[in-house]
């Protein structure tokens, strides 16, 4: 059963104001660069660098990295491996903002760093999520945060993007 919790304007609200967070936490654009994770953290990154350019005018590069559970079957005990990782920029000495769109164990984060550590050397990486639905496995915390949501095991969030799903929203799908 699902129900919409977050719709269009409270998603656009959150990442306006995350980007606002990241610029003040930074002290302007200068170093950034933005990577998400897909497929729904890449748009998220891409929504985050275009307001990041129409409130401080200059351009952030903008990366992805493909991350997906080791076996289809997708249980949350299998940890996520880096597909493919080949950011387009080098990343040695910037501050890296990575973006997901749902933190939950915390292992696709994971992974995610070991992805970045080895493409290069970063002064800082921060992470953004649009959603924070808790059970973490690691000790790993998200720096800038959309929503916070807390769920029980059983319950699952979906993330709509205009770009995929045609829409934008945040639903909580209880099973
Ligand atoms: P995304 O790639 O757009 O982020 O993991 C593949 C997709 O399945 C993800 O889409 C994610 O949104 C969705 N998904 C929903 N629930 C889960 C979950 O519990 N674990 C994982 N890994 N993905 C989930
Ligand atoms: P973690 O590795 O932290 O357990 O899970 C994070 C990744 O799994 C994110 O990239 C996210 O897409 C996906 N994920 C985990 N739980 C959910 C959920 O409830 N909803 C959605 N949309 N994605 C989830
Ligand atoms: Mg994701």
């Amino acid at each position: 059963m699902a129900k919409e919790i977050y719709d269009e304007m409270a998603v656009k609200r959150a990442l306006t104001r995350m980007t606002y967070e990241i610029i003040e936490r930074n002290k302007g654009i200068d170093n950034l660069v933005i990577v998400g994770i897909k497929t729904r953290g890449a748009y998220l990154a891409q929504r985050i660098a275009k307001r990041l350019e129409q409130l401080e005018g200059a351009s952030v590069p903008v990366g992805e990295l493909d991350i997906s559970m080791y076996r289809d079957d997708r249980k949350h005990t299998d940890d996520p491996v880096v597909k493919d990782s080949q950011l387009q920029f080098d990343i040695t000495g910037k501050h890296v903002i990575l973006v997901d769109d749902v933190l939950f164990t915390g292992r696709t984060i994971r992974a995610a760093l070991d992805a970045l550590m080895d493409q290069g050397r970063p002064d800082r990486i921060n992470l953004a999520v649009l959603v924070d639905r808790g059970h973490r496995e690691l000790p790993i915390r998200p720096d800038f945060i959309g929503k916070n949501i807390p769920t029980a095991m059983d319950e699952q969030v979906a993330v709509y993007v205009k770009e995929i799903d045609g829409k934008d929203g945040i639903d909580l799908i209880k099973n």
